[in-house]
């Protein structure tokens, strides 16, 4: 009796077996983003791939605003307890802005193993 709720559940299928896909083939390339993680250059954006945060953990100061960007094959959410981010499809960019120190932990609403906070320091 809900062709609407079909179709939505047809779709999240859809992006869960895209994501799998996805995710084994750029494996090369998710090492090297690994390694790199760690220098803090910038410590402004973080990549969203499929299907994790990287870094998963970022270093930021306080007034310093951190873009996401959206850089798998599926939709993915930046979601705080207090923030949300909505639906990123690929190529989407979001951006918060950190104006006190502490963590903020965050996820992906889709992907449930999807996790990161970010670290704002004064
Ligand atoms: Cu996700």
């Amino acid at each position: 009796m809900t062709p609407l709720k079909t179709v939505l559940t047809a779709s999240l299928t859809a992006l869960a077996l895209a994501a799998c896909g996805s995710g084994g083939e750029s494996a090369g390339d998710t090492a090297d983003a690994d390694g790199t993680a760690a220098a803090g250059a910038g410590g402004t954006s973080v990549s969203i791939v499929d299907n994790a945060f990287e870094p998963a953990t970022l270093e930021a100061s306080t007034g310093d605003t951190v873009t996401w960007t959206n850089d798998g094959g599926a939709a993915h959410t930046v979601t705080f307890d207090d923030e949300d981010s909505g639906n990123l499809e690929p190529g989407a960019t979001y951006e918060r802005t950190f104006e006190e120190a502490g963590e903020y932990d965050y996820v992906c609403t889709i992907h449930a193993a999807m996790e990161g906070t970010v670290s704002v320091s004064g």
